[in-house]
């Protein structure tokens, strides 16, 4: 059995081009049928001022891994481009985010599926909802492109 899946990758910290393609490269071995999005530049959103500008990006495909030794990949790939947590929320050379594993809803005390706060999030669902539009949240039922037309109509400034 194979899963869909979508992950979210984020960068804000050395040679941030260098740390997402490294990435996408790695993550193209344990997934097929590998869709990546544009790499864009993007504003820190709900981060202290000790950010700098983010590079972001997304990838979708097919993977034969677990949820779970999904997750342990993508922090071990974290770790390969020196990803050090001193603090919650610290700057990075890499985050690698599980946004979606197919239909599942896993609760678990470390690891949540979907990521629980991929809807608010624009710079997850602007790369994804153009390399999967179609794809569901199986939590609201709604696809990724429902997600983001609703985030961007709502910061919309009236005229
Ligand atoms: N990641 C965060 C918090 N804020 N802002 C942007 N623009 N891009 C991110 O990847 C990002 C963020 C926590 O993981
Ligand atoms: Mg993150
Ligand atoms: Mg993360």
């Amino acid at each position: 059995m194979r899963a869909r899946v979508a992950i979210a990758l984020g960068s804000n910290l050395g040679d941030r081009r260098a740390h997402i393609e490294y990435a996408i490269e790695a993550l193209s071995l344990d997934l097929t049928e590998v869709t990546q999005s544009p790499i864009v530049e993007t504003l820190p959103e709900g981060v202290g001022g000790e950010h700098g500008p983010y590079l972001n990006a997304a990838v979708v495909g097919l993977t034969s891994l677990s949820a779970r030794d999904l997750l342990d990949r993508l922090l071990e790939i974290e770790e390969e481009r020196g990803r050090r947590r001193p603090y919650p929320q610290a700057p990075r050379t890499l985050d690698l985010d599980l946004i979606l594993y197919g239909d599942s809803v896993i609760a678990e005390s470390d690891f949540t599926i979907p990521h629980p706060r991929f809807r608010e999030r624009e710079f997850v669902l602007t790369p994804l909802s153009q390399i999967a539009p179609d794809m569901r949240d199986p939590v609201t039922g709604r696809t990724l492109l429902e997600l983001q037309s609703a985030i961007t109509s709502a910061s919309a400034k009236p005229s």
